[in-house]
Parts: structure tokens; sequence; C-alpha cells
């Protein structure tokens, strides 16, 4: 099972910035984790990043207005519990991040790390951005990996990726003022109308590049939509001394890296 990624699917991840490992979860493992998640959410347990804290469109204007305590995810999922560990250091996973990145990888600490939870009702529409725009590394090469507890889909808010992007070069003018890409622009129309939503089936896992442009809208459903995140990088990129980055050591990851052609 560890030595799934071909060389194919290496060549496919270097041009498009982004993979999907189908059925990595076992159902006892997606079980499990729902279960904690759901326990750690009612009585919230913190840390907690809220709906209202980043102000998105659709989410409430503060955490005293109506659905203002709507957490938007559960942070810390690596010290939360074994079963989160054991989601982001899945074996398959370990030597796909392993594989992509041509060494040993670690696992960050300072992003990602989380249990991302959109609500029906109060949850937000994230726009189009990198998420390496707040992250300082040497190098722009880090490799988050998005697991999908239920289904994932264009109705409750999948997550939408812009094929290729991870390559593109964008200049400051088309970015507003927190880095997300201006949709009014002209310029930014072509790249927009490559978007694909990427739907995920429970215990799939979307593997994708920190420069790869992608976004979500808000969750339509009647179920909250649980996903647990994680971000890994080579472990001779490492974060940049004194920054946000390099708050917490990262983990390293013990699998080897075999390949499969
Ligand atoms: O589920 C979402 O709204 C997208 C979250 C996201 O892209 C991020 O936190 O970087």
């Amino acid at each position: 099972m560890q030595n799934r990624l071909s060389q194919n699917t290496v060549s496919r991840f270097r041009e498009e910035g982004f993979i999907v490992l189908r059925g990595v979860l076992d159902d006892r493992l997606i079980e499990d984790v729902t279960a904690f998640v759901r326990a750690s959410l009612n009585p919230l347990v913190g840390p907690a990043e809220f709906e209202a804290d980043v102000g998105y469109p659709g989410a409430p204007d503060h955490r005293q207005a109506e659905g203002g305590l709507t957490p938007r995810r559960l942070l810390h999922a690596y010290g939360r519990s074994s079963r989160l560990r054991d989601v982001g250091l899945h074996p398959e996973v370990v030597a796909a991040v392993n594989g992509l990145m041509g060494g040993p990888c670690l696992l960050s600490q300072c992003h990602h790390n989380c249990v991302m939870t959109k609500y029906p009702g109060y949850s937000s529409a994230t726009m189009w951005h990198q998420d390496i725009r707040y992250w300082s590394f040497d190098q722009p090469e880090l490799i988050s990996a998005w697991f999908a507890l239920g289904e994932e889909n264009e109705r409750n808010g999948a997550l939408q990726v812009i094929p290729g992007s991870h390559m593109a070069s964008v200049d400051r003018g088309r970015f507003d003022a927190a880095l997300f890409l201006r949709p009014e622009l002209p310029e930014n129309s072509a790249l927009l109308a490559m978007a694909e939503t990427v739907v995920l089936q429970p215990g799939d896992v979307l593997l994708f590049h920190c420069r790869l442009f992608h976004a979500a809208a808000r969750n339509a459903s009647s179920v909250v939509k649980l996903s647990p995140a994680f971000t890994y990088h080579h472990h001779e990129n490492r974060p940049i001394p004194g920054t946000r980055s390099a708050e917490f050591p990262s983990i390293p990851l013990s699998s080897p890296f075999p390949l499969r052609n």
C-alpha cells in the first residue's frame, strides 16, 4: 500500500500542483476520528478559530453576532489525539509526500495542523489564495494533505483548485490587501476560468502544493463538513527563525519513500 505512488502520479503532481489519493483512510479510522472531532466540537475544546475571526464572505460579523461562535477549525490537531496523529502520519501519505518532495519530510505543527469544520448556516467562503502567502520557509515548497472524513462536493464547500497555478507568476497588483486574487480584474479571468472542484469520498486525500491557488464556497448542505489538514516540508527546507513558521518544531515522518514505476 505504501508504494502506490507511480512516476506518472509524480509527474502529474509536478504539472498540476495536486493529486488525489483515493480510499487512504479506512472506515475504522474515519469513524474514530469523526467521533473524536464531534466530541471536541460540543462542548468546544480549544484552541479553535471561529468563522467570525476571519471575516470572510458569509461569516458572522463578530463573535457576539448570531452564529458568531461557529468554529472554522480546531487547531493543533496533531497534539489532540493519537487517532489524529494516525491521520497526519498515515503511511501512504508519508510515502507520497516523501516521494513527491524527494526525501525525508517533516510535518509542520505551525501550518494547517487542524481540523477544518465547515458548518451549514454560518460557514464562510474562502477566496482564491496560495497558502504560502503567510508561511516563511527557505523555499516555497511544501505540500498539504486534506483528508475527507465525509463526502466533499460543490454543495458542502469542497475545495476548488486551479490546475498548474502553482507555477503561475502573478504580480502583486492582482491580489487584494489580504493576498486573495482580485476576481474583478480581467487579468485574473483566464486563471479563474480553469478552476475545478475536487470531489472527495470519505477516506480520500487531496495533496496540494503550497503555491496552488485554491478556494472554497460555503456549506449549503445540512451537515457539518470535517476535514483534517496537515502540511509537510522537506527536512532541508527549514522554517525561517523568528517567524510563525518556526514557532513549534516539525515532526519527523518515519517512513522511507518508495516509488512504484
Ligand atoms: O474550506 C475552506 O474554506 C478553505 C480553507 C483554506 O483554503 C485554507 O484554510 O487555506
